[in-house]
């Protein structure tokens, strides 16, 4: 296990249709991110991940790249983007990009030619296939809900999207994609900067045979996801591509993994292999999800969470490396989603936090987890903007029936736009995001929850992140050091130890909104220095830790002796 900076790094997350929008078109913007590097700076954060910011109609906010090589209109220029790499720079903040290569946009110009005639010399750069009888090529469902074939009139044949129809996957198979992508890939390390995060890379490789997948009760379409995941030459794929790119700089690489096991998150990320170097997972994120996929609202267990988190965990622990999230732009708002946002907002927020960031890996903070900020619960559909939410919505209202107001729940809970709402700066109109109409509604509660209300506040969610990363930056044990999980069962609350040396550093997390009593006689009798707590009541340095009560949502970190 070797040492390295982006092992040592904590990631910002920037979404930047929603960050900040600095010429009132209601639109965040590059200008716009460049005028918070400062806050982002005191936050103490090394790395920002740049969600998209290529040329792009804009179909899935930018995941449907147009032009890999220049940047969209509405969020500036190359010019722009070449000064954000600088002062970013300027401030020892490294600049991550999405690479989003798994598909591109319908309007990209290789996709143009690809479907202009069967014989163009870039046909094969995406996936074409004659349908059967009548029928799309097989019966996988979009991510984006419907077939993932759309038919082209014109060549009287289908093209493959495993999202929406506007983002055709490319074709990996073919080594001219992959040249063009490498190439890509130089042009943008060559300008200086500091790594990819790539979307959806365990996709590319789908198997040769396209068989139908199962279709699931109450499904309309086959499950295809067991013959484009971690498909048969992905590996190949990586490790040519650190081959010939990645292993010429000094970069950070994560692959956004949906449906990755422990296992191949290993052969993914073990330095050996020569892949990548950190891998996010999603089965934390699907702790509450059910028959309806991520839209089911069966509720989840903590000691589902604790046994996802803890077995991914001791799966990495000799080799491969984990990222550590609860938040990003798909995913709902954790401190809504496993904490309380609403009596103990602030609590459970740096609760959630702590438990995050003491694990073993890279943390990864989304932009406004660092507030506090919440879920939002506009009252009707035409609120709402993400295409995977407004198609869901025409599905299950029109083909399957549902009630408007069942689907508007499963909305609320775990639609992608309640990370989208715009950055709340401060209580003036639009959370201070823009002088113009934001392009979606700001989460009305940005009046109290923003961000010059939090640096007003030495006892906000942002100063507790700004220890949290201190803590990572002054105890390797925090980097480093080995998870042990205990209190196995517990349901309400998340016990481990980090261990690096003769350090041993305890976390405790009550996830419930009750006092809970925790037993840890067999296992310390010693006591320890509190070195974090979000506890109100304050903490004599206990002779002995057999018995603790903790708070409500209190997560206190020792070192014990
Ligand atoms: O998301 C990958 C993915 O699987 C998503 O469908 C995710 O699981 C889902 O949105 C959860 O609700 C990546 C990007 O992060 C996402 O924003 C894009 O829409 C998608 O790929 C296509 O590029
Ligand atoms: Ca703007």
């Amino acid at each position: 296990m070797t040492k390295q900076w982006w092992k040592e790094s904590v990631v910002y997350q920037i979404y930047p249709r929603s960050f900040n929008d600095s010429n009132g078109d209601g639109i965040g913007d590059i200008p716009g991110i460049i005028e918070k590097l400062d806050y982002l700076a005191e936050l103490g954060i090394d790395v920002i991940w740049l969600s998209p910011v290529y040329d792009s109609p804009n179909d899935d906010n930018g995941y449907d790249i147009r032009d890999y090589q220049a940047i969209m209109d509405e969020f500036g220029t190359m010019e722009d983007f070449d000064q954000l790499l600088n002062e970013a720079h300027q401030r020892n903040l490294k600049i991550v990009m999405d690479l989003v290569v798994n598909h591109t946009s319908d309007e990209h110009a290789w996709f143009v030619e690809s479907k202009s005639s069967k014989d163009n010399p870039k046909r094969d750069y995406y996936i074409w296939k004659e349908g059967k009888n009548g029928q799309p090529p097989t019966n996988w469902e979009s991510a984006f809900s419907g077939s993932t074939w759309q038919y082209d009139e014109a060549t009287e044949e289908y093209f493959l999207h495993i999202f929406s129809k506007k983002q055709p996957d490319l074709n990996w198979e073919n080594q001219n994609v992959r040249k063009d992508v490498y190439d890509m890939m130089k042009w943008w390390l060559d300008k200086g900067i500091d790594g990819f995060r790539m979307d959806v890379i365990n996709f590319i490789s789908k198997d040769p045979e396209y068989p139908d997948g199962v279709v699931h009760e109450g499904k309309k379409y086959g499950d295809g996801s067991p013959y484009f995941m971690n498909g048969p030459r992905v590996h190949d794929y990586l490790h040519e591509m650190n081959r010939e790119v990645l292993s010429n700089y000094d970069v950070m690489t994560v692959g956004e993994m949906p449906g990755v096991t422990p296992e191949e998150g290993k052969l993914y990320t073990a330095e050996r292999r020569k892949e990548l170097q950190m891998v996010f997972h999603f089965e934390h994120m699907d702790v509450d999800g059910g028959e309806l996929g991520k839209w089911s609202l069966n509720g989840w267990k903590l000691a589902d969470l604790k046994r996802i988190l803890s077995k991914w965990q001791y799966e990495l622990e000799e080799e491969g490396w984990n990222s550590l999230y609860w938040n990003n732009h798909d995913q709902p708002r954790v401190v809504s989603r496993f904490g309380n946002d609403k009596a103990y907002r602030k609590k459970s927020a740096k609760m959630l936090g702590t438990c995050l960031h003491m694990m073993k890996g890279t943390p990864y903070i989304y932009q406004g987890e660092e507030l506090g900020m919440t879920n939002v619960a506009f009252e009707t559909i035409d609120r709402y903007e993400d295409l995977e939410s407004l198609n869901m919505y025409e599905e299950r209202v029109n083909d399957f029936g549902d009630s408007i107001e069942e689907v508007m729940e499963r909305i609320h809970h775990k639609g992608r736009d309640n990370a989208r709402t715009p950055m709340q700066w401060s209580a003036e109109e639009n959370g201070g995001f823009t002088t113009g109409t934001p392009w979606l509604g700001v989460n009305p509660n940005y009046k109290s929850i923003n961000a010059e209300e939090a640096l007003a506040d030495p006892d906000s969610v942002f100063h507790y992140y700004q220890k949290l990363i201190q803590l990572r930056k002054s105890k390797e044990t925090v980097v480093y050091g080995r998870f042990d999980l205990l209190l196995e069962d517990s349901e309400e609350v998340f016990a481990y130890t980090r261990t690096y040396g003769n350090e041993v550093l305890l976390v405790l997390c009550n996830f419930t909104g009750d006092e809970q009593e925790v037993h840890l006689g067999d296992i310390h009798q010693e006591g320890g220095e509190v070195i974090l707590t979000n506890r109100e009541g304050t903490i004599k340095d206990p002779s002995s830790l057999a018995r603790m009560t903790l708070e409500p949502y209190e997560a206190t970190v020792f070192s014990l002796r």
